[in-house]
């Protein structure tokens, strides 16, 4: 233990004044975290010292029984592109103020702290935030060795975003000490070696179903960034609005619910940025052709009729120009590589009732069933023409498999059973089965997400890997900016854990032993930081640990 804090000497003349000016100065800080305490600590939870409060568990680690003090003025050196990348300066700058947030100004010496600077090393100089980027990190927090006056830390990764990994890593070992009003690091020193187990960890956002102002979605984003998922599925458009503006086609987005329920493209890139700057890829969605009625507000001629305005019209030009258009437009605002083209919940019934539809299929001796899969796999070319590998809903490998592009990513949802046939077939894909991972499922608790399994029923090594990784999905029917985050949290941190922690360190059902105190731990965590999150449900219903 080492806690080398000042003490004043009561004969001291100074005596009176300086306890009155920390008193003076302490008031506001400790008013408000007893409140803040209140409100988000979980009275069961003991300093129980072989639980390690982390979320998600890295992979490997080994802790010791030191406590370190952290220094407020603490500073960040670093070496590579640790550095000098603003990535990472932008990330330390904002870790910063969330560990020190109920810490004022240090009136003690630097001398008297354990840890003073975050030494972060980066060895790539490329930013690319692609799928599968390395974002793998070491971090080690030591007492200084006698060598050096200052305790270590220090961070190395092959890239800024696995810098990024560690700082929020760094930052959940950072606890504010009620009595003595400093930041400490328990159990020190650490020394961890983590990677996530799937490239792809993702969290799907509805705009079209309830408007959210980019403010909230930056939100969602910055918290996603604390359960190191790194997807963000906007699906921007569906049958209810379209807020998206399109500048080929001026008019698609009269199909917004008001002219102020909208994105700009300003707004779109800026929310891509502000999620690059997390080590977050933003994975666009234009799900066609069924979800697409809103299209036909500003032109009507996409819809078959104006009795049947879904699926679009598959029989005109003008739907695949749009349909293009809409993607040369949005390649230069998302440069993630996967694009998703929906596909799913196609009901085709009005395509065969509308008299020119019909006719065109007639003429070409299609049946519906043949038009949806023409649709889907034009959709295909034009996302691959503009460089995107296509990611398409399940019902589309469900009913033509054998015509996908065999780049396409499929993604699962209705069940279980559709990654395992996927992969046998050489296709990539994406967990999201809709009875464990749909936030809008609010009757499935943390548990039910804890314990999903994207590799379920894949046993051979190599279609293991095709599996890419999963996503929990908040679809927004019953969600909007005032309930959104208590409906993410903490469910999708159970998820996060599962795609980012290996099967060993995070075995399935190890749920009502260290994985709930953690997860309690995380939901006050998200907290504090400001995240709504709602109290992890269904502590009741399971044993609590003893
Ligand atoms: N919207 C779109 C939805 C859903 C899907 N696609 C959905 C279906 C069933 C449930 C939840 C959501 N609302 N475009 C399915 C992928 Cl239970």
């Amino acid at each position: 233990m080492s806690t080398r804090f000042p003490t004043i000497n009561p004969n001291s003349p100074h005596f009176f004044f300086t306890v009155f000016s920390i008193c003076l100065y302490l008031t506001p800080i400790i008013t408000n975290s007893r409140s803040i305490r209140t409100i988000t600590s979980p009275s069961h939870l003991s300093d129980d010292s072989s639980t390690t409060y982390l979320w998600p568990l890295p992979s490997e680690f080994t802790s010791g029984n030191e406590t370190l003090t952290v220094n407020p003025n603490l500073s960040i050196s670093g070496s590579g592109n640790g550095g000098n990348s603003v990535i990472v300066r932008d990330a330390f700058a904002r870790y910063k103020s969330i560990i020190f947030k109920h810490v004022g100004r240090s009136k003690f010496s630097d001398l008297d702290y354990d840890v003073g600077k975050v030494n972060v090393i980066v060895h790539s100089s490329d930013e690319e935030l692609q799928l599968g980027v390395d974002e793998s990190y070491t971090l080690l927090i030591a007492k200084s060795n006698g060598l050096s006056i200052i305790g270590e830390v220090t961070i190395e990764a092959n890239t800024v975003y696995g810098a990024l990994h560690g700082l929020e890593t760094f930052s959940q070992l950072c606890g504010f000490d009620y009595g003595t009003k400093t930041v400490q690091i328990y159990k020190a020193p650490w020394f961890i070696k983590d990677k996530p187990r799937f490239a792809f960890r993702g969290l799907l956002l509805d705009t079209s179903r309830h408007y959210y102002p980019i403010e909230i979605i930056k939100q969602i984003i910055e918290s996603m960034s604390y359960a190191k998922l790194n997807v963000l599925h906007w699906h921007i458009i569906d049958e209810q609005s379209f807020p998206l503006e399109v500048p080929a086609y001026p008019k698609l987005w009269k199909g917004a619910y008001t002219k102020w329920e909208r994105y700009t493209v300003e707004d779109a890139s800026e929310i891509v940025n502000f999620a690059k700057m997390r080590g977050i890829n933003v994975m666009a969605e234009i799900d066609v052709p069924g979800h697409a009625e809103s299209w036909g507000t500003g032109y009507p001629d996409l819809w078959p009729s104006s009795s049947c305005r879904e699926p679009l019209d598959v029989s005109k030009n003008f739907t695949f120009e749009v349909l293009s258009g809409i993607l040369q437009d949005m390649r230069d605002i998302f440069p993630f590589e996967l694009f998703h083209l929906g596909g799913d919940e196609v009901n085709t019934d009005c395509w065969k009732y509308t008299p020119h539809v019909k006719q065109w299929l007639q003429e070409r001796n299609m049946t519906e069933k043949d038009a949806y899969q023409y649709f889907v796999i034009k959709g295909q070319e034009i996302a691959i023409s503009k460089n995107w590998t296509p990611v398409n809903w399940e019902e589309t490998f469900n009913t033509f498999a054998e015509k996908l592009n065999p780049k396409t990513v499929v993604h699962n949802w209705l069940g279980p059973g559709v990654c395992p046939k996927a992969v046998a077939q050489g296709f990539k894909c994406i967990y999201s089965n809709q009875g464990v991972w749909y936030l809008d499922h609010l009757d499935v608790t943390w548990d039910g997400f804890y314990d999903a399994e994207p590799l379920e029923g894949i046993t051979d090594s190599t279609e293991q890997k095709l599996v890419i990784g999963g996503e929990v999905c908040m679809w927004s029917e019953t969600a909007d900016p005032s309930n959104v985050q208590q409906t993410i949290w903490p469910r999708a941190a159970a998820a996060a854990e599962r795609l980012w922690t290996s099967k060993e360190a995070a075995p399935i059902s190890n749920t009502s032993e260290t994985a709930l105190t953690r997860l309690q731990y995380f939901r006050c965590l998200l907290t504090r930081r400001g995240v709504q999150a709602s109290p992890v449900t269904n502590f009741y219903a399971r044993s609590p640990p003893s």
